[in-house]
């Protein structure tokens, strides 16, 4: 099923029109009204009236996040406050956060596109959505929320938390539809299999899955053990949220862009340099119809590849692959380049291992050293060392042979990796402390 039949199958040729002309009053609009950009223009030495194609775009320079930052909390805002219907903030983990606004156009749009992902998920206006995305100043809750009544959906508005509570309603309730950052649908199976209750006996259908990188083989894994069929969906907070694109579930190959709102790019993170399709590179976003607070070439530092070609689902909107990692995420061990997922991908190879992993990153003198740490079944543990020796030094030559990176593997007893109810903390970096 296809949602918005007209935009999401339209011709590349209108699309890039439509693009256009919303790019110019996007550009217009910012030009007019956000000091910040007005200065990035004059610090090009153009005027948005120079911005005759698309191609021109790459005129415009780049906006991050540390920009947000120093416009913290409402300097970067396109409207006066009255017009500001809602405020949502990234949770800076990683320094101050990043503060969002919408006005109520804004948010009417991300509930539509909501709907169009959602819709693309497997989900319809039939289904129960048990939404366990954190509401709150998190983008997930709400956004998804919103999409689910504007697609006639019945939404159960759990949250992330009271994980035995979200059970209960699950067998009671009957949702046909999860959405949850992929760790926390990993939890949520953990704590069914303790309460005794099996997956197969719910009536779950599809599981709308983003908010953290998340591999191939951790889609496996979560289709088994949830019964479930897992598709991506990826958004962040200051493009709007989650939505902005999407796998389709016929496909599961790449996740949909929503074009007619935003344009993406992938660049070298390094030179700034626009790449080919099929280059992998660093996402960037411009937002084409966003009031409060439009972006323009944002770099989200996330990691990933455009594709164009058509998809079996019949949409005709670019696809990006799935994230890689990020930018600012990628650990360098002794020179070598490792992302998260990459590990995760080789951990989830191996049967014997549960997909509940930390990395641990530490300095010895002038040596970084990484240790994984990776949970295996209480069967297992109960073994005999050897056997568990054994299994550690596999995991670690499986790192060593497809990552060149030495890795110390330490098996940990089940549950004794924190579980998060939102985005997982995949990597305890000491080195930074
Ligand atoms: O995570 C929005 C969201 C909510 C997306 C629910 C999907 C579902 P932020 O908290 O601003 O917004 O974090 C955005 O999370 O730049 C990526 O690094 C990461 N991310 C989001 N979705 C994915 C995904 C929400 N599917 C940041 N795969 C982004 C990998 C993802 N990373």
């Amino acid at each position: 099923m296809i949602y918005d039949i007209e935009f999401e199958t339209m011709p590349r040729e209108a699309l890039e029109a439509i693009q256009l002309r919303r790019l110019q009053t996007t550009l217009e609009h910012v030009y007019a009204t956000v000091p910040f950009y007005h200065k990035q223009f004059e610090k090009a030495g153009i005027t948005p009236g120079d911005i005759k194609s698309l191609d021109d775009l790459k005129r415009i320079p780049f906006t991050t996040k540390q920009d947000l930052r120093d416009n913290y909390p409402f300097g970067m805002f396109a409207v006066p406050m009255d017009n500001v219907v809602r405020i949502h903030a990234s949770s800076g983990t990683t320094g101050q956060p990043t503060v969002v606004g919408y006005t109520a156009r804004d948010i009417n749009m991300w509930a539509k596109l909501m709907a169009r992902a959602l819709t693309a998920g497997g989900a319809s206006r039939g289904d129960i959505i048990h939404n366990a995305y954190g509401y709150g100043l998190f983008t997930g809750g709400l956004g998804t929320h919103y999409g689910a009544e504007k697609l006639g959906a019945s939404v159960i508005p759990v949250s992330g938390g009271n994980t035995k509570r979200q059970i209960i309603i699950m067998k009671d309730f009957g949702p046909t539809i999860l959405t949850a950052t992929p760790s926390y649908a990993l939890y949520l199976a953990e704590v069914a299999e303790d309460m005794g209750v099996d997956f197969t006996d719910l009536k779950f259908k599809f599981g709308i899955f983003g908010a953290e990188p998340w591999s191939e083989n951790m889609r496996h894994e979560i289709e088994r053990k949830l019964n479930i069929i897992a598709v991506d969906i990826y958004g962040l907070s200051e493009v709007m949220g989650p939505g902005v694109a999407i796998e389709c579930h016929e496909a599961k190959q790449g996740l949909h862009i929503f074009e007619d709102h935003f344009i993406p790019e992938v660049i070298d993170p390094d030179t700034g340099e626009v790449l080919p399709d099929g280059e992998t590179g660093e996402l960037v976003f411009t937002s084409i119809t966003k009031e409060a607070f439009p972006v323009i070439r944002y770099r989200t530092r996330d990691i990933t590849s455009l594709n164009k070609e058509p998809c079996i689902c019949g949409r005709t909107l670019i696809r990006m692959n799935r994230v890689s990692g990020r930018t600012d995420d990628m650990l360098i061990i002794r020179g070598v380049n490792v992302f998260p997922s990459q590990i995760e991908s080789v951990l989830m190879e191996i049967d014997e291992v549960e997909p509940h992993y930390q990395l641990v990153v530490e300095r010895e003198g002038k040596l970084d050293t990484l240790t994984v740490l990776v949970e295996v079944g209480e069967r297992l543990f109960s073994d005999e060392v050897k056997v568990l020796q054994n299994l550690e030094k596999r995991i670690s030559n499986n790192i060593k042979e497809y990552l060149g990176v030495s890795a110390q593997v330490k098996l940990v007893e089940p549950k004794v990796i924190a579980r998060s109810q939102g985005k997982a903390v995949r990597v305890i970096d000491k080195r930074k402390i």
